[in-house]
């Protein structure tokens, strides 16, 4: 890379990397813009909690101050999930940010990119950003799939929200050279729903497979993302009639209000909360928690099976 890095590393996981322990990283946008306050905080203590009761060290990343942070003290975290000034940073809004001292929440895009740059390979989000529904027209298509076409990291998502266009970001993820592996699942996830419709090429049914397919990732000198699809368990689904209707609403009321850009997924988001009684909220929550316990388990069989990662990643 040319150039000094400005990106600051927390002691915790700088010394993590420098030992090739585990760590996840864990983006900010899902908190500051995808749950609501003060619930959002609770939760994204909850999710750094839990992967350190499992031996892994957790990297939430956001740019604080005009400085990308990977791994947030306390008072940077409740900033994050409290102050109504957070706004939404994609890759593109990172320099910006930077140069004006700005503070934001990373997206899926930007706390991929962040997170590689630093040599971090695991990542755990809820959803990934995809195509929109009607992108045939509006192009909106989430800068999450190009980043990720060019970044080495493996994502934990639970699919992608129904309020996407499922098959669209399947063939846009096929396209840019995204691997899709399903996480003990052959269909691929629907985020609110355990599954679609759509087939899945590849399965694996533990994390060691995950991590034996990134060293072979490696050795092919790829530079693209592993996407490991994870469901929730179908007992924690939205019930498909109340989805169907809500979605249906959300969608129209997001055109009437002429909602663009990257208002759109969370005015989609806050409105699923809301019309199902906050049902979406819960099962949202459940998804990060499932993917975080997924992300964590690679990460401890990557840095099982590779004591050598932290010398070939990690650039300070
Ligand atoms: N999935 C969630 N909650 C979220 C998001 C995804 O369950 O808040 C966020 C992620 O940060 C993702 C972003 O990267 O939405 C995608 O936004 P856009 O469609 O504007 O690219
Ligand atoms: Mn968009």
């Amino acid at each position: 890379m040319a150039g000094r890095s400005n990106i600051v590393v927390s002691a915790a996981v700088r010394d993590a990397l420098a030992g090739g322990a585990p760590v996840v990283a864990l983006e900010s946008t899902l908190i500051a813009h995808g749950l609501p306050r003060p619930r959002n905080r609770e939760v994204a203590m909850e999710l750094e909690q839990q992967a350190r009761d499992r031996g892994v060290t957790p990297a939430t990343i956001a740019v604080i101050d005009g400085v990308p942070r990977i791994g947030l003290d306390e008072p940077d975290l409740r900033r994050i999930a409290d102050d109504t000034h957070v706004v939404k940073l994609s890759v593109r809004d990172l320099p910006v940010a930077c140069a004006t001292g700005w503070t934001g929440a990373t997206t899926v895009a930007s706390t991929a990119l962040l997170a590689s740059r630093v040599g971090i390979r695991l990542f755990a989000t809820g959803g990934l950003g995809g195509v929109h529904r009607g992108a045939g027209d509006s192009f909106d298509e989430s800068a999450d799939l190009v980043t990720l076409a060019t970044t080495p990291i493996t994502v934990v998502s639970a699919g992608v929200k129904s309020i996407l266009g499922i098959s669209a970001t399947l063939e846009r993820l096929e396209t840019l050279g995204i691997t899709v592996i399903g996480y003990r699942t052959s269909t691929f996830p629907g985020f609110y729903l355990p599954h679609t419709t759509y087939d899945l090429d590849w399965r694996v049914s533990d994390a060691s497979q995950v991590a034996t397919t990134m060293t072979a990732a490696d050795a092919l000198g790829l530079t693209s993302a592993i996407v490991v699809a994870n469901p929730l368990p179908s007992d924690q689904a939205l019930d498909p009639a109340l989805h169907d209707r809500v979605l249906a609403d959300a969608l129209a009321w997001a055109a009437e209000r002429g909602i663009r850009g990257k208002a759109v997924t969370p005015f989609l988001l806050e409105t699923f909360h809301r019309e199902t009684d906050g049902a979406s909220l819960e099962i949202n929550i459940n998804a990060v928690r499932n993917n975080v316990a997924v992300a964590a388990d690679i990460a401890l069989a990557w840095a099982a099976a590779d004591p050598a990662a932290a010398d070939r990643t990690y650039r300070p």
